[in-house]
């Protein structure tokens, strides 16, 4: 089945600066769709805008500093990227993080928070601000980027396999909400990919972060970003609801053959 052009579509992307974020930036630009990119580190959101202009000659990019859990910033990267690019047609869910591996029983609170709010508040404040638009117009795509820790939590992270698991909630609460319309939610669980990930987990500590890929083979950004650009340049009216990538060498989030 050929793939379907998104040159109609106008993506909001949030954490396009690094990672999962800028790898489907780029495959979404090849498919032709205009971007509207945020995240806080502005100098490395430029470095994104340039590489996917370099890479995807005559890619429609707009970059504004977003952070996503500060209602005025989500606020004016919603105005401006309208202003700019053009009202949401798919919006990428992407920015999250976690931070440190605890037991509950030595969680740090601030950190617990950031996660939730990062990872799960400030997508029902987007979905909140941006679906309204994309219902009126009854056309969009709403991505969400859960992870296999959603559905298969582990020790020392609960609250990062927490927030997955209410993204992944919130994400099939709102397919059963948007039913009839010609809307889609999309949710993408990977299990581990060599992005940034891991660095901001451990604070940058390089060896640590290493640690967690070493001897096997982990997914790519891109890998996933091939992943996210396929169910969305399906026809529309082929929903690929729920998608679990995981690396060869990973069986779940319990067992990763290390050579
Ligand atoms: P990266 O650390 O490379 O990217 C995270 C992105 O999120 C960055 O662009 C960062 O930008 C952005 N971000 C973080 N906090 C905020 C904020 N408050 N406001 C705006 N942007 C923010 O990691 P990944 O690419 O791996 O992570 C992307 C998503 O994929 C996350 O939701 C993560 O949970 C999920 N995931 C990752 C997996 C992995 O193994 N890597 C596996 C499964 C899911 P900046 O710092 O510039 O704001
Ligand atoms: C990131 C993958 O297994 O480190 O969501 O939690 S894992």
């Amino acid at each position: 089945m050929p793939s379907r052009r998104l040159d109609d579509d106008v993506a909001y992307v949030t954490g396009a600066s690094s990672g999962i974020g800028l790898a489907v930036s780029l495959e979404l630009a090849r498919a032709g769709a205009a971007l509207a990119l945020g995240a806080r580190r502005e100098a490395r959101l430029a470095e994104a805008a340039e590489r996917l202009r370099a890479e995807v000659p005559g890619a429609r990019v707009f970059t504004h500093p977003l952070d996503v859990n500060d209602a005025g910033s989500r606020a004016s990267w919603i105005a401006a990227a309208e202003a700019a690019a053009g009202p949401c047609s798919i919006l990428v869910h992407n920015a999250g993080l976690a931070l440190g591996r605890r037991a509950v029983a030595d969680e740090d609170l601030r950190e617990a928070d950031t996660m939730l709010d990062t990872n799960v508040r400030s997508v029902i404040a987007l979905s909140r601000a941006l679906l309204p638009g994309m219902i009126a117009r009854n056309k969009g795509d709403v991505v969400l980027i859960g992870s296999v820790a959603g559905s298969e939590p582990y020790a020392l992270g609960a609250a990062y396999c927490a927030s997955k698991a209410a993204v992944q909630a919130f994400g099939r609460a709102l397919r059963a909400e948007l039913l009839g319309k010609d809307l889609r939610v999309l949710t993408f669980d990977p299990g581990l990919v060599n992005t940034e990930f891991s660095l901001v987990r451990f604070a940058g500590e390089r060896g640590a972060a290493d640690k967690v890929y070493a001897g096997m083979r982990p997914l790519s950004a891109a890998d996933v970003a091939e992943c996210v650009a396929f169910a969305l340049t399906r026809p529309r009216h082929v929903s690929i609801d729920r998608m679990l990538i995981l690396a060869t060498d990973q069986l779940g989030t319990q067992a990763v053959h290390r050579r």
